[in-house]
């Protein structure tokens, strides 16, 4: 085999090789409440830890509870002891099942999504 068709086997390998797939998204760690937990009392807010830095303007936070009701939450906004985290505050609570639908923007421009439940405890 000569050198220029190794030099282009390797070149064609390196092309087709997949991207690394979600390197710097931000994924969620973790949340508080945390996911599936049941919480005496209404919390204030939603706190919300990525795996990146995130854009706390670019990111939306809804809360909805069982009926698929939208509930009144402020704008997100950023820790700044913590670029990764991002803080929603909430309005009233009353006892029931909430869902958190999050879209995340990282600092990377990368955008995710997901959600999660939590229970207000009667
Ligand atoms: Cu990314």
């Amino acid at each position: 085999m000569s050198r220029l068709f190794l030099t282009i086997a390797a070149t064609l390998a390196l092309s087709v090789a997949p991207a690394v797939p979600g390197f710097a998204h931000a994924l969620l760690r973790a949340s508080d409440p945390a996911t599936g937990s049941t919480v005496a009392g209404a919390p204030k807010q939603v706190s919300l830890s990525f795996s990146e830095a995130v854009e706390p303007a670019l990111c939306r936070v809804a809360v909805t509870d069982a009926a698929g009701r939208a509930m009144p939450v402020g704008s997100p906004s950023g820790d700044p002891h913590d670029a990764r985290r991002l803080r929603l505050p909430l309005g009233p609570l009353p006892p029931g099942v909430y869902t958190v639908t999050w879209h995340a923007v990282s600092v990377d421009t990368h955008k995710t999504e997901g959600h999660f439940s939590f229970t207000v405890a009667p």
